[in-house]
């Protein structure tokens, strides 16, 4: 096998964000652009001699060429053995599920996530380590650190591979394994999940599903979980074959992008659940008949439920949400008895907790939920989670989340998104807000009485690393939130995000509208950050 050492030069841009390097395909294409990523990252990881990687996608465009480069650079840096999903598939839970069962190096996921995808979209790639969990700050930012000095890379001069045939094939001294990207993931939902109730309750017609795939990755994980294994009624998984472009839609499971399921759930006939994913499957959207019920609010309820299902039986040790995720999820932790952890967003801060045993449930606004099972969000876990509790309680979705309510209270939440925003006016926003931040604890707004303003700083309680500048929080003295922070994962320009949370225990008041309910905090967000005014635009592009 004849090795290249390619001589380069460094790009300026290769920061990974919240979630691995995101850019547009026409930056990816760049020459060399990839190959001198994917060397930092080799770099990074040292001597990789016979050591193994999981590679895989979420089948958006580029993810077939990007894997024949990774195996061309792997076999020239003395990787032992690939294994890569067949067709080059490869859900970023799936991923992180095999990384942990074969005990690996960790893995190369290629994805945007719920970032639109074909030429003219998003490309993007991350390293996700032993544990089978995004790289934390410090690897990532090694990695940036070599990509802005680095000069050469290795790569080895052999024919491309087959991903779609199975089995092991040598390339130079290295071994390619092309396996099936979903039977290891299947085997680790049947162990969590009680699938006998399922698919009693399945075939007796009590609990019928639609699972919108988006064109996206989740379509053959669903079809074989779902319709092969449960067996729900074929073409319960709609939109099921991956598509390099998404047939051209933006795989964000969400109200606005999954309009077909939407339509659905909220004519006459609905199914008890439906259910949407993203791009990559670690994003999970639930709805029921009429019903959206709030990522938020799924993680708090299915933190109370845990113990009634297989795989949590005894019990959760603690949970974890990121910081704009509202509060629901601390309300139970706190009659469970557990501690419940505030990180900041971004699924890497997870790993250490789950890894030291700290939690066994943890989730995000950003529409994640994940467990111990592996150290990703996993979507279509959510999905069979839901689907269990509904079977066991025999109840509909929304009387699940209204009979938490009843217990818990509910805590009304919204997120406002001002998408592709000048950098400048987004940061002279930012700005704004940090110099009110020391005059804001005490002053009152209408109902609303400010306790605490300030950058949210995380200091790791497992490695005691600390993440700064982690979006501005402004909270008040009845436990509301506003929270402002710009978006780690877009590609053009820059997205503000505006959160806000209101906590309500009168079961009379729990019917109200979200948006309604937080209007006077969705005022006084305006008044504070002047979003509207300083965009020029009349509304938020999205709200969740
Ligand atoms: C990624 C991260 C999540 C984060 C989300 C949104 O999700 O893994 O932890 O909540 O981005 O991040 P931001 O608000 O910075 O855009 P995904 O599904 O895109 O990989």
């Amino acid at each position: 096998m004849k090795i290249d050492i390619r001589k380069t030069t460094p790009f300026t841009d290769q920061k990974p964000g919240t979630s691995g390097l995101r850019k547009k395909v026409s930056v990816f294409s760049r020459k060399n652009y990839l190959e001198n990523f994917i060397q930092a990252i080799f770099d990074t990881l040292g001597d990789l001699t016979g050591q193994t990687l999981v590679v895989g996608g979420d089948g958006r465009y580029m993810n077939r060429t990007a894997i024949q480069t990774i195996i061309k650079m792997a076999a020239a840096n003395s990787i032992g053995k690939l294994i890569i999903g067949q067709n080059g598939l490869l859900s970023t839970p799936a991923a992180s599920c095999m990384i942990r069962k074969y005990k690996t190096r960790g893995g190369l996921i290629l994805s945007a996530s719920h970032n639109p995808g074909g030429p003219d979209g998003d490309f993007g790639i991350k390293y996700n380590g032993e544990n089978g969990g995004p790289a934390p700050e410090h690897v990532t930012d090694t990695v940036y650190r070599r990509s802005r000095e680095i000069t050469q890379f290795r790569i080895a001069d052999v024919e491309d591979v087959d991903l779609d045939c199975l089995g092991e094939r040598p390339i130079g001294g290295m071994t390619v394994q092309i396996i099936d990207p979903v039977e290891d993931y299947a085997q680790l939902m049947e162990h969590l999940f009680d699938f006998n109730l399922i698919r009693a309750a399945i075939l007796s017609g009590a609990l019928t599903v639609k699972f919108d795939a988006m064109h996206a990755i989740t379509g053959p994980y669903a079809k074989r979980i779902l319709e092969d294994r449960l067996y729900a009624v074929t073409g319960t998984v709609i939109n099921g074959i991956p598509l390099e472009d998404f047939g051209g839609e933006h795989p964000d499971p969400n109200l606005f992008h999954a309009r077909e399921l939407a339509a659905l759930m909220y004519g006459a006939n609905a199914p008890t659940l439906g259910a949407a994913s993203d791009g990559d499957g670690d994003r999970n959207m639930i709805l029921g008949s009429r019903f959206f019920v709030t990522p938020s609010d799924s993680l708090a309820v299915l933190a109370a439920n845990a113990h009634l299902l297989p795989g949590y039986r005894d019990g959760l040790r603690g949970v974890a949400r990121s910081m704009p995720t509202s509060q629901a999820v601390d309300r139970v932790a706190e009659a469970v008895g557990v501690d419940c952890y505030e990180t900041p967003t971004g699924w890497k801060f997870f790993g250490n907790l789950l890894d030291a045993r700290k939690i066994t449930l943890c989730g995000e606004e950003s529409f994640g939920t994940g467990s111990d099972h592996v150290r990703e969000k996993d979507g279509l876990w959510a999905v069979l989670f839901w689907l269990n509790l509904i079977a066991l309680k025999r109840q509909s979705v929304a009387e699940i989340v209204r009979d938490h309510w009843r217990r818990f209270g509910r805590h009304f939440y919204t997120r406002h998104d001002y998408e592709a925003i000048d950098p400048n006016i987004a940061g002279a926003i930012v700005h704004r807000l940090r110099q009110q931040l020391p005059s804001l604890p005490g002053q009152t707004f209408g109902a609303y009485t400010v306790a605490f303003a300030d950058d949210f700083s995380y200091e790791d309680p497992v490695d005691g690393s600390i993440s700064e500048k982690q979006g501005i929080r402004i909270g008040f003295k009845d436990g509301s939130r506003i929270v402002f922070r710009l978006s780690g994962t877009g590609t053009e320009g820059a997205t503000l995000r505006i959160y806000l949370e209101r906590y309500e225990p009168e079961i009379e008041k729990h019917e109200q509208d979200a948006q309604e309910a937080l209007s006077d905090l969705i005022q006084l967000a305006e008044h504070l950050s002047e979003a509207k005014q300083r965009t020029r635009m009349a509304a938020p592009t999205v709200i969740t």
